[in-house]
């Protein structure tokens, strides 16, 4: 059986969501990221020497870590999951590598105690650029990513966006639409509930 290991809200939500929308059997461990102590009292470090979730246990002990691998992975286990065309599993990267690095990483200020009021604003500005960027230039114009079907950089988006709307970081029209539909299907609101984001 696989086993994720996730902190509430984090990035690893979108591992999670993935793997319920897979269908995939798995556990749920669940990280303290001050502590990285988990609820059985083992180190998390032992598991992931990172120390940051996500990271994905495989039934040989093997762990995967950093959301573009473990999301690609899951892709490739479930091709439902997966970019469509040609050239889809590197579009599938080339959108993981941009969420992660564009993205995801320019929240960095606005999680740190130590940022100053310039320092979180400017973040807020460069996350509503990239945004805005994805919405211009989404591969299709479909309600997802790549169109009417949802794959794993949805999920990873998806964190964003709730991020995003948490830190009031403007979300384009095309993108708010995008996570209304993640947040009406049932997997989402399951990996929330699981996460006790969701009643
Ligand atoms: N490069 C990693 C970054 C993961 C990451 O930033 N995880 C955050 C939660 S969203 C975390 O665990 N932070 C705690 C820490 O870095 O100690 C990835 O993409 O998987």
């Amino acid at each position: 059986m696989l086993t994720l290991y996730y902190s509430p809200g984090a990035c690893s939500l979108a591992s999670h969501i993935a793997l319920h929308e897979a269908g995939e059997k798995f556990d749920l461990v669940k990280v303290n990221l001050k502590t990285h102590a988990l609820e059985d009292g083992r180190s998390f470090k032992d598991i992931n020497p990172k120390g940051y979730v996500p990271a994905l246990q495989f039934d040989n002990g093997d762990v995967l870590t950093e959301n573009v691998a473990i999301l690609t992975k899951i892709a490739d286990r479930h091709s439902t999951l997966a970019a469509p065309g040609k050239h889809g599993k590197y579009r599938l990267l080339e959108m993981l590598a941009f969420i992660s690095s564009e993205v995801h990483k320019s929240f960095k200020p606005l999680f740190s105690a130590n940022s100053t009021a310039e320092e979180k604003q400017a973040a807020k500005d460069a996350i509503a650029k990239r945004l805005e960027f994805l919405a211009k230039h989404k591969p299709t114009s479909g309600t997802y990513l790549f169109g009417d079907n949802m794959t794993v950089a949805d999920a990873y988006l998806f964190v964003m966006l709730l991020w995003a709307e948490k830190n009031g970081v403007k979300v384009p029209d095309a993108l708010k639409k995008l996570a209304e539909a993640m947040k009406a299907r049932p997997t989402v609101h399951l990996a929330l509930k699981h996460e006790g984001l969701a009643a």
